[in-house]
């Protein structure tokens, strides 16, 4: 290989690495077991490391029949929750989802879950780029 077709494959190296780090992250990934079909809640932490935002659209995953975003809301002392359809991350930003908050909802399971297995689920960004984050399944009591 010339230097130049090796400063080429650098730059690209380079500029490749940058766009993996700029994408967003995902820490503390886990969902509530519940017993039987019940609707179950996950929990996590996404991270942009961008300096652009970027947004949550979907979750997606062959091991529930739909995903979806969801935000608890204390409304006169009643709590309720709401789907919300897009979540953004502003740039070098964070979003917590936990209980009482942000969460993700997971309908209709097509197979049976136990505790301390792990699943994968896919979040899907408004630009295209899909993130496969490893949640890990907690007993029903976990906080
Ligand atoms: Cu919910």
């Amino acid at each position: 290989m010339n230097s130049a077709a090796k400063r080429l494959l650098l730059t690209l190296l380079a500029c490749w690495q940058g766009v993996a780090l700029a994408a967003p992250q995902v820490s503390d990934a886990w969902i509530r077991w519940l017993p039987g079909d019940l609707p179950l809640a996950g929990y996590l932490t996404l991270h942009n490391p961008d300096a652009r935002p970027h947004t949550l659209v979907a979750v997606h995953s062959p091991l529930f029949r739909r995903i979806e975003i969801h935000r608890s809301l204390a409304q006169s002392g009643v709590a309720r929750m709401q789907a919300v359809a897009r979540l953004e991350l502003r740039p070098q930003g964070q979003v917590s989802f936990s209980p009482g908050g942000y969460h993700l909802m997971l309908f209709g399971r097509a197979q049976a879950l136990r505790q301390g297995q792990t699943v994968e689920l896919l979040l899907q960004f408004d630009d295209g780029y899909q993130l496969r984050a490893p949640f890990a399944v907690r007993p029903a009591t976990a906080r």
